[in-house]
């Protein structure tokens, strides 16, 4: 199944490559830059939106489903991008995002006039009690999500920014409009649709109060509502099932209970979701920006549980970044000068060693790392920019929370993509919407290429080792060593071959005990690395330098 084994690249458009150098990346940019995604032998492309939008949260609030934001060009250049990415063999999955619309969009503008215009219940209003909202309901971007509108005397739900209010998916005619949209994209030839927060469009229509004392606990109230699967059957019948395309949803509190619900073949609602609760893992009971160290444990835990949570009647999603989370060196590896490169190259390992289809964020490829401004006045983010509103109201200083964006920002990963080492690392010409990361000299793509030892050529060995065999896309998945702190651990089994894979998440040198992860009867042989030389390993050991990951195949 080609949305199986095929590997995702995902763009983030604002921040990829700028051709006219307004400072804002576009699809001219993109179309400069398909050789290069090629190259990496990847198969799709999930770009992040591009659709009209007042960027209030750059792209995820739409005003227009059938138009293109004018900083990233037209529709005439959508349409040669599409192509060219055809030409290519690569397939374009675009994300579609339908919980909300923008406040701009012309259903809001009508919706908002008066009680009785006919856009009014396209969206959720509700009367306030004694001057306060109708639930004690938190956004994820800070404040209540009800936001108060004088014309009316009424409120207004918004999940997430006042700038996007949520669409009410109870009414048909809703519904009927974002079909028609997404029908509207399928018939220009996209692959696909990654729907943002798709487990939130339906709620509880009593609105009852969440207990925000505790953020996961409270996002995850809001998902997974009544009838979010009678929806996605609906829009799987009217739409999804007329086209040859592939589907994944986004959303929090999609857990490993409720994953099969979306994603069980039988079900006939979507092809994949993604499981962000390894991504939360940083976060405490105050949200992301209270955050805490990754228990290494339970992140291996997470992989071996959705694995079985999703069994054979669902399919995975395996990733270890995206736009909204940071880079993937800095998180799960050692981004300092001795490890970085090393470190970078043994997450690919992880990821392309997986079961699932394969998700690779921009920038990743060359082991970009977190960015760590010194001022507040650096960050673009909505998200960042309202939570340090909220902190500063809690007496918290900019000296303090500065290190929790360096952290956890999601600016992290939406400073623009190196491709040199000219001013502003040839992402533009012009000013950049957000600086780029000071270390663009040392780390870019030009830079990669001439070096055989790179990231970068790396990345494009460890796909094509993934592609060889259907193994590494289908194999049965079995964890070892799920208690030791440094090594992670496992077997895939396919037609009578297994591979082992062994991953040193530390900087130290960690020897693994042979018996404690293949039998007495079975032995050995080295298969692929990210050393220049083989991992040491005889009969009883494997002996893995920092960061050093190996793969063998047992007989
Ligand atoms: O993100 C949904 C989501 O779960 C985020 O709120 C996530 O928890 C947060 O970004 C982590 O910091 C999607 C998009 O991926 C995100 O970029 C949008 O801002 C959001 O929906 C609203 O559309
Ligand atoms: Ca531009």
């Amino acid at each position: 199944m080609w949305w199986k084994e095929g590997i995702v690249y995902q763009i983030y458009p604002r921040s990829f490559n700028d051709s006219n150098g307004d400072g804002v990346g576009d699809i001219r940019g993109i179309i400069e830059k398909l050789d290069y995604i090629k190259s990496l032998g990847v198969d799709m492309i999930w770009l992040c939106p591009v659709y009209s939008s007042p960027n209030d949260d750059n792209g995820y609030d739409i005003s227009d489903y059938y138009n293109i934001m004018e900083e990233f060009g037209t529709m005439e250049d959508f349409d040669e991008m599409l192509a060219g990415m055809h030409k290519r063999g690569l397939k374009l999955i675009m994300d579609l995002v339908v919980n909300h619309s923008s406040d701009e969009h012309a259903w809001f503008k009508e919706s908002r006039k008066s009680k009785d215009n006919p856009y009014r219940d396209w969206y959720y209003w509700r009367k306030g009690e004694n001057d306060h909202p109708p639930n004690n309901w938190m956004s994820f971007f800070s404040g209540s999500t009800w936001e108060y509108d004088e014309t009316t005397d009424e409120y207004y739900l918004h999940l997430f920014t006042k700038k996007q209010p949520d669409l009410n998916w109870e009414n048909p005619k809703v519904r009927q409009a974002c079909y028609d949209a997404m029908k509207f994209w399928f018939d220009k030839g996209i692959d696909g649709f990654r729907m943002d927060v798709i487990s939130l469009i339906s709620k509880d229509l009593s609105f009852p109060d969440a207990n925000i004392d505790d953020f996961q606990e409270m996002i995850g109230s809001y998902s997974n509502g009544p009838r979010v699967h009678e929806f996605l059957q609906e829009m799987n019948r009217e739409v999804l099932s007329k086209y040859d395309i592939m589907t994944v949803g986004e959303g929090p509190g999609i857990t490993q209970k409720e994953a099969l619900d979306y994603v069980g073949a039988s079900r006939k609602e979507l092809n994949m979701v993604f499981s962000l609760e390894h991504m939360f893992l940083n976060d405490g009971p105050d949200g992301k920006y209270d955050y805490r160290p990754m228990d290494f444990l339970r992140f291996k835990a997470l992989f071996d549980e959705w694995n079985t949570a999703l069994g054979e009647e669902g399919w995975g999603s395996i990733f270890l970044s995206n736009h909204d989370f940071p880079r993937v060196v800095s998180r799960y590896g050692n981004d300092n000068e001795q490890f970085r490169k090393i470190s970078a190259k043994m997450l690919a390992m992880l990821l392309l060693t997986h079961r699932g289809t394969v998700y690779i964020y921009q920038g990743c490829e060359i082991g970009m790392t977190n960015v760590a401004f010194q001022s507040m006045d650096d960050y673009r983010d909505v998200e960042v920019l309202n939570a340090w509103k909220d902190w500063q109201a809690k007496g918290m200083t900019e000296a303090e929370f500065l290190p929790r964006v360096h952290t956890q920002g999601r600016d992290n990963v939406r400073t623009p993509i190196h491709w040199n080492d000219s001013p502003n690392a040839g992402f533009t010409t012009g000013k950049p919407w957000i600086r780029v990361n000071p270390n663009y000299p040392k780390i870019n793509v030009e830079e990669a290429e001439a070096d055989q030892n790179s990231v970068l050529h790396f990345y494009r060995k460890a796909i094509q080792y993934r592609k060889a065999s259907k193994l590494w896309t289908y194999g049965t998945y079995v964890q070892y060593l799920k208690e030791d702190q440094n090594i992670f651990a496992y077997q895939r089994v396919y037609e009578g071959q297994t591979f082992l894979v062994v991953l040193n998440h530390s900087d130290n040198t960690q020897v693994v005990q042979v018996s404690d992860i293949a039998r007495s009867d079975q032995s050995l042989t080295f298969s692929f690395g990210n050393y220049d030389e083989a991992a040491k390993f005889d009969a009883e050991t494997i002996q893995l330098r920092g960061w050093e990951g190996a793969i063998f195949e047992i007989k």
